[in-house]
């Protein structure tokens, strides 16, 4: 299995392939569960990027503040040896999703490249546990 990282440091290009790997059905990102994730940050990570943890299976916040129109990358760090991602959803009932996090055991982190979001209230969970929910306000 090929071990090579790259420097993702045009992560819009980047993130086309990962969508296009996904699109096929491919395991891309080293998740697994379909959904995307980088195992090493971007170059271009923001100092300031979102960031969530999950711990004992919750999630360390239930509101994350985002820039709105504006690709971002959402790190996420898992410290549970369980599955944990996050998804994000337009809507409360987490029926139009916008983006899909990669699954993946821990400790460990992901860097989930987050499509543009409109300003405007998502919400996010994690697709394996009910109880890993909260809100992100993309402004
Ligand atoms: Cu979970």
């Amino acid at each position: 299995m090929p071990a090579r990282t790259t420097p993702l440091r045009r992560l819009g290009r980047a993130l086309g392939v990962v969508l296009a790997v996904a699109a096929c059905g491919g395991g891309g990102g080293g998740g697994g569960g379909g959904g995307l994730g980088f195992a090493s940050p971007p170059a271009s990570l923001a100092p300031n990027s979102p960031t969530l943890s999950a711990v004992n299976v919750a999630f360390d916040h239930d509101q994350v503040a985002v820039p709105a129109n504006t690709p971002f990358v959402l790190v996420f760090d898992n410290r549970d040896s369980v599955g944990h991602n996050v998804s994000i959803y337009h809507d409360a009932a987490y029926q139009q999703r916008v983006f899909l996090g990669s699954i993946f055991s821990g400790p460990s982190t992901r860097w989930y490249p987050v499509p543009a979001l409109a300003p405007g209230t998502y919400s996010f969970r994690c697709d394996i546990h009910a109880n890993m929910t909260g809100t992100i306000v993309a402004s």
